[in-house]
């Protein structure tokens, strides 16, 4: 045989012939069984996808090699550029349901006929952080819902907190820049506690109402299930008269709200940095469809007119007392997406994307960022055509003479691609169905300022503060004390407290205290007085309103061989009663004998699986495991983080020494003995309270 004769069916070496094995030593199913024949992406069937094309298996490689050539080519691209903000995300798939005809207030179709159910897509963000970082940053989260009507999709682009920093649009690269991390050094990463974010901060008197709500548990939620979104602006909804109400949006979620508290926060970043994606994928795939409710704020120009503060102003609410939310639909996320690059990655959301009825107001924030979205969407996705793209594509038929460009999926079809035109060919705009930009009469002269009626900046500032329970206004003086504690630049610190001054005295006076800052600073100079009569907005309040259930929450028991089987599955039946959920972590991840001689397996071990990545905790050792975890330095810290985090904790009487070795001396009642069954219903009754935070001022002192 000549040398150059390529090589027959078989593999040349023996070497080569155990790649093509897999794991077990068996050859991959080809043609013959279930897998497909790998092709190229042209569809020439490979031969060989372990060795590049070689002159000899020594020699150097061939540019012949076109399947080579072609794999790394694709691989060396892959990357699109990430999300200027919002850059980490997680999405899903879902639907809404509307709850009664609006046809009154609005003619967006899907909200015309009660009980009809529309297809959405919802993607979950940080802000600041790369698309790497982790999820329990402290920072805003964005909220963005597309809606696939029947008239085109609707883009809710929103976030977490009903304010936002700046007031104008073109302070937006200002406020991103300050936050992201710092040009010189490339650091902190997902981080505002940092000296060139609180010196913008510090430097923008209208950003203190969203830095009261930033600082606020708002900014570590303990799910995306568990937190409330806001369309931030005011909108408008048109009817089929043409006549116009304003519409403030907002997302209640079922379960309810919850956050973390900050030293859980940066333990889970540890643990699990992709603690909220996973839950929302844990609860999706295990049929828990999270849910939300969408309700409405509307209000005519007599009210806003008459309102507090400009309704074009988005650093500012209307409390609920002084104008109530209603519920006009549900949306449910039932669905995670088949692959997350194709449909998280690549979702384009753009606060211009909205159907006939719905429509803009002025806000100049609103207005700003119907320019910026088009753009960012071209630079990321790389061509006008990214509403080719399956998840951005409207779901309703679409006809225009829009063409050509890199990735054209789809081109007219027929000799016109203009209009009018003499062949009959193409769409044709209706002055009947078609959008219609809500006629609002303008006049006034060129400027650039800021309205007299955006002045305000600490008097809303306040009412959030005020509308904390003691528990919430302390982790915001904790919160600012810790960020300001990372700002390098004295000046900078003082500045801050400066403008709390206009905000809380007693939160100015904690901050400057726990800052070392000997004497209070002057009160910053406020262009309008704060006002100090405005109440007090309960709803603002998340541990006020807690959802007094346990549904949607998850269990942590940490269990050794010996665990009273009896007691155990009492406690997991009832935790299923009430919807909850259980995860069983051991010392080995195999799992444990119980004391009925049954093997239960694990979900975690116990360095892997510490208690801030549950609401409560459970600690059922037997006898002899009670002694080794008494020693265990993670078990330890299980309890003792789970005691400090205020969460309810249970545990069996042979738990007590534990107990004591974590430094729980005192136990309160928001810790429970297990002696019994019936001990079991007093425990699982407290749980609704999701937190014992009667605990935490001594507990945290
Ligand atoms: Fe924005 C993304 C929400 C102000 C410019 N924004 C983005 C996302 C959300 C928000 C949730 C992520 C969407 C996704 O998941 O893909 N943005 C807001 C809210 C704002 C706001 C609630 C104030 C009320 N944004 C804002 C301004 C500008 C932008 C003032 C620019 C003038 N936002 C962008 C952007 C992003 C974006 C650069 C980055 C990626 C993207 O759009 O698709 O265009």
């Amino acid at each position: 045989m000549p040398k150059t004769q390529p090589p027959k069916d078989k593999p040349a070496t023996i070497h080569d012939q155990q790649l093509r094995r897999g794991a077990g030593g068996e050859l991959h199913q080809t043609a013959g069984g279930t897998c497909p024949v790998m092709t190229t992406a042209l569809g020439a069937p490979v031969s060989d996808d372990q060795n590049t094309l070689r002159v000899g298996a020594r020699g150097p490689a061939l540019m012949e090699d076109f399947h080579f050539r072609e794999k790394i080519f694709h691989f060396d691209h892959e990357r699109i550029p990430e999300r200027v903000v919002h850059a980490r995300g997680y999405g899903a798939h879902g639907f809404f349901e509307t709850y009664d005809s609006l046809s009154d207030v609005t003619r967006a179709d899907f909200l015309q006929r009660p009980g009809e159910k529309t297809p959405a897509f919802v993607r979950f963000s940080t802000v600041a952080g790369s698309k790497g970082s982790f999820d329990l940053a402290r920072d805003v989260r964005g909220f963005a819902v597309k809606i696939y009507t029947k008239e085109g999709n609707w883009d809710l682009v929103g976030n977490n907190i009903p304010v936002f920093f700046i007031q104008d649009a073109i302070k937006f690269p200002d406020i991103i820049h300050s936050v992201k991390p710092e040009p010189d050094r490339g650091f902190p990463q997902a981080q505002s506690a940092h000296d060139n974010f609180w010196d913008f901060i510090s430097l923008t008197p209208e950003s203190m109402h969203m830095i009261m709500w930033v600082m606020s548990d708002r900014a570590i939620p303990r799910s995306f299930r568990f937190m409330e979104g806001f369309g931030v602006h005011t909108f408008r909804f048109v009817n089929a008269a043409g006549a116009s109400t304003f519409v403030k949006f907002h997302w209640k979620p079922k379960l309810g709200l919850q956050s973390v508290v900050w030293n859980e926060a940066v333990k889970i970043n540890g643990a699990d940095p992709d603690f909220h994606r996973r839950d929302l994928w844990q609860a999706i795939q295990s049929g828990n469809f999270p849910e939300w409710e969408l309700c409405v704020q509307l209000f005519d120009q007599d009210f806003a007119d008459s309102f507090d503060f400009d309704i074009l102003d988005p650093t500012k609410i209307i409390p609920e007392e002084v104008l109530p939310v209603r519920p006009i639909g549900r949306l449910v996320l039932d669905r995670m997406p088949d692959n997350f690059f194709a449909e998280t990655e690549q979702v384009a959301f753009m606060t211009q994307n909205v159907p006939p009825g719905i429509g803009f107001s002025n806000d100049p924030l609103l207005q700003g960022r119907n320019f910026s979205y088009l753009d960012t969407q071209l630079k990321r996705l790389g061509s006008t055509n990214f509403t080719h793209l399956p998840i951005n594509a409207p779901k309703c038929p679409f006809h225009h003479f829009q063409q050509d460009g890199h990735m054209a999926m789809r081109n007219p079809v027929g000799r016109a691609n203009y209009e009018p035109n003499s062949w009959d060919q193409g769409p044709r705009e209706s002055p009947e169905r078609g959008y219609k930009h809500f006629p609002s009469e303008e006049q006034g002269q060129k400027v650039q300022l800021r309205p007299e009626s955006f002045a305000d900046h600490y008097s809303q500032a306040r009412q959030f503060f005020i509308s904390q329970t003691d528990i919430e206004q302390a982790h915001i003086a904790a919160a600012l004390t810790f960020e300001l504690s990372k700002v390098e630049t004295p000046v900078i610190r003082e500045r801050m407290v400066s403008h709390l001054m206009n905000i809380d005295q007693g939160l100015a006076q904690k901050v400057a205290d726990n800052l070392g800052i000997v004497s209070l600073p002057k009160p910053a100079d406020a262009a309008v007085k704060p006002r100090t009569d405005l109440d007090a907005s309960p709803v603002l309040s998340i541990v006020n309103r807690g959802p007094q259930r346990f549904e949607g929450r998850k269990l942590g028991i940490l269990v050794t061989d010996g665990t009273d089987a009896a007691l155990l599955k009492k406690l997991m039946r009832a935790i299923e009663k009430e919807k909850g959920t259980v995860e069983i972590i051991a010392p080995k991840v195999g799992g444990v004998t119980l004391s009925d001689g049954n093997r239960l397996p694990a979900q975690q071990m116990l360095d892997g699986g510490p208690s801030v990545l549950y609401d409560a905790v459970a600690v059922l050792p037997g006898a002899e495991g009670a002694g080794m975890l008494a020693v265990a330095p993670p078990a330890r810290d299980f309890l003792a983080d789970a005691f400090v985090h205020c969460k309810f904790i249970a545990h069996s009487p042979e738990a007590a020494s534990l107990l004591a070795k974590a430094g729980i001396d005192a136990p309160d009642e928001g810790v429970t003995a297990l002696s019994g069954a019936k001990d079991v219903d007093a425990f699982v009754g407290k749980l609704g309270q999701l937190r014992f935070w009667a605990r935490e001022p001594k507990a945290s002192a």
